[in-house]
């Protein structure tokens, strides 16, 4: 059976385990299911009804870290998770920090109130834009950077799932116009430049950016 990711692209969690099965070089098909409108039968692939699910010939899972923990373990020849138990926790709890700390300002504030409500004419909160921007975000990001140093990557300085799963939640606050701040956050600006270049992000960021240039030119109108 073809591996099926079920999820939109523009999901931040959707991407991870789209960038891990890049970088691994594992084919999947994507199965588009957008949430809210999820297709009759998807609680047997994911019960809390959120994206991504994903399906081999020998598991159905849920949850963009189960997924990619899952994939880790099936295709160890390109590790993208440490083998060592402090280097893995550190790239867990990185993982964890993008998937929960930073993803209620980067994509459930910034992403959702700047794109997707006014997509689906839903009021905007302008105020909560703000607040996420000059109160939440920049301690997030100044730990992050004190996380970073001096290196490329975030754990042992080789390109983990920590820095996918940080990318991601960055990317989608990017895709809604609201850029890094290049002065302040110089040496996270430069890790998330690396990331662009990657290949694998390569493979997919230009199908997400087309599908961005529709929304914005749709809410515009
Ligand atoms: N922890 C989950 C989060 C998944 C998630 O919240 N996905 C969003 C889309 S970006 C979703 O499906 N939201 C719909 C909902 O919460 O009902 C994961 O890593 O997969």
């Amino acid at each position: 059976m073809t591996i099926q990711v079920h999820g939109a692209p523009l999901s931040p969690y959707v991407r991870k385990v789209r960038i891990m099965l890049a970088e691994k070089g594992i084919d999947y098909e994507l199965k588009m299911a957008v949430p809210y409108e999820l297709p009759e039968g998807y609680e047997k692939l994911n019960p809390l009804m959120r994206i991504p699910a994903y399906q081999d010939e020998e598991v159905t899972l849920a949850d963009s870290a189960v997924i990619c923990h899952y994939i880790e373990q099936k295709a160890s020849n390109t590790p993208l998770m440490p083998s060592s138990p402090a280097a893995r926790a550190r790239c867990e709890w990185l993982e964890k920090y993008a998937d929960y700390e930073l993803a209620p300002y980067t994509t459930a504030t910034l992403f959702r109130h700047t794109l997707i409500l006014p997509l689906i004419k839903q009021a905007t909160d302008h105020a909560l834009i703000e607040q996420a921007k000059k109160e939440k975000l920049p301690p997030l990001f100044n730990y992050l950077s004190s996380q970073l140093g001096d290196n490329n990557w975030f754990v042992e300085n080789t390109f983990s799932l920590a820095d996918i799963a940080i990318a991601c939640q960055l990317i989608n606050m990017e895709h809604a116009k609201h850029m890094l701040d290049e002065t302040r956050w110089s040496a996270l600006h430069a890790f998330l430049q690396r990331c662009y270049a990657r290949e694998s992000f390569k493979t997919i960021l230009p199908q997400e950016q087309k599908q961005i240039e529709k929304v914005l030119v749709y809410i515009n109108d």
